[in-house]
């Protein structure tokens, strides 16, 4: 039941973000917006910086901002698409001065980091801006925020992943993650969470986590780092991406190398750019949520604060359009969805219509 309604509001999601590309928003080149506006000029302006561009993954989180603009009315928002090429700890701290520079009403930002945009956080709000972290948290930085929107719990992604893993090479042997950055909040928390389930879950006893490697959300690196796993581990079972672009790009490196089914892959990633692997038998099943909900809360949310004097404090509700209610609890961090969802086989292809 809660996938079918997941597909009918994505296949909306995806035909009101195709129609809303015309207006309302924009696609900003980085450090080329200088139209700045009134905050009271009545219009919202809405800024979300990815960790990078070209990453299809913040391309789909992108759609579901459009899509809530278009409910609301494009006509009342600046929606702007900004960020850096690539995902390091300190690429995005132009794009939020920029964002302040130009009259941003509020700021949603996939963080590179933990901690190294603290600063120039705590500067947007001294100015009046709301920042919001999405699709993964600043831990230890709290403070430096007014609320996160969160795919899913995140604390619950990397036991997730390890068990998949686990059940498609029977719980034994060698296996590898590829990660994204260093630095990504996500991605550090997966790791950690592998790290430690494979320490403290007896289940996992004959499983060894051979290397950890980074792609940076790039796909030359990670396949580069995925081909160089393969010959520096010859009896490797296993690698978990959970990134967007990793995965796929570990997939493509394991099928070119005559290895589908013999070394397991799985992690997270968009159906739409899995399904040809996945019906190649290289990756039999994989995760991942709705990233187009998380765009889409954000612009409700915004919308609340301007016309009915929510703020973002815990305890405080908004309505979401058709997502329904939500309320920011004491963590500050907002779940769009429980868990997350599994795809394989049997329903890859009706969610990679859909992002
Ligand atoms: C990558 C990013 C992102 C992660 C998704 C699944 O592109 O690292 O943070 O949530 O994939």
């Amino acid at each position: 039941m809660h996938k079918i309604l997941s597909v009918l509001l994505g296949l909306s999601l995806i035909a009101a973000a195709l129609a809303a590309c015309s207006g309302g928003g924009r696609d900003a080149a980085p450090g080329g917006d200088s139209a700045a506006t009134n905050a009271d000029d009545g219009i919202m302006r809405i800024y979300f910086i990815p960790k990078n561009l070209g990453n299809p993954y913040f391309q789909a989180l992108s759609a579901g901002f459009y899509d809530a603009i278009s409910e609301l009315g494009e006509d009342k928002f600046d929606y702007i698409y900004t960020g850096p090429k690539t995902a390091e700890a300190t690429s995005q701290t132009d794009y939020v001065r920029e964002a302040v520079q130009n009259g941003a009403d509020a700021i949603f930002i996939a963080a590179n980091s933990n901690d190294a945009l603290n600063e120039v956080f705590d500067e947007a709000r001294a100015a009046g801006v709301r920042v919001y972290t999405i699709n993964q948290d600043i831990r230890g930085g709290e403070a430096h925020r007014d609320a996160a929107i969160l795919p899913v719990d995140l604390d619950a992604v990397g036991a997730a992943l390890i068990e998949l893993l686990a059940q498609q090479i029977d719980y034994e042997g060698q296996f590898a993650i590829l990660s994204a950055t260093t630095d990504a909040p996500d991605q550090t928390l997966w790791v950690e969470s592998i790290k430690a389930e494979l320490a403290n879950n007896p289940a996992y006893e004959r499983m060894e986590l051979a290397a950890v490697v980074y792609g940076d959300d790039q796909t030359e690196k990670s396949a580069m780092e995925a081909e160089a796993l393969l010959s520096a581990y010859p009896d490797l079972k296993g690698v978990i991406a959970p990134t967007a672009v990793g995965l796929p790009a570990v997939c493509e490196v394991v099928r070119s190398a005559g290895l589908a089914g013999k070394v397991k892959v799985t992690g997270l990633g968009l159906p739409s750019e899995m399904a040809a692997f996945v019906k190649a038998g290289v990756c039999e099943s994989f995760q991942l949520w709705n990233p187009l909900y998380e765009g889409y809360i954000g612009v409700y949310m915004v919308w609340a604060e301007e016309n009915e004097g929510f703020l973002p404090e815990p305890g405080a509700s908004f309505s979401a359009g058709k997502l329904g209610k939500y309320t920011i609890p004491p963590s500050g961090r907002i779940l769009t969805l429980e868990a997350p969802m599994l795809y394989d086989a049997s329903n890859v292809d009706v969610y990679a219509v859909l992002f």
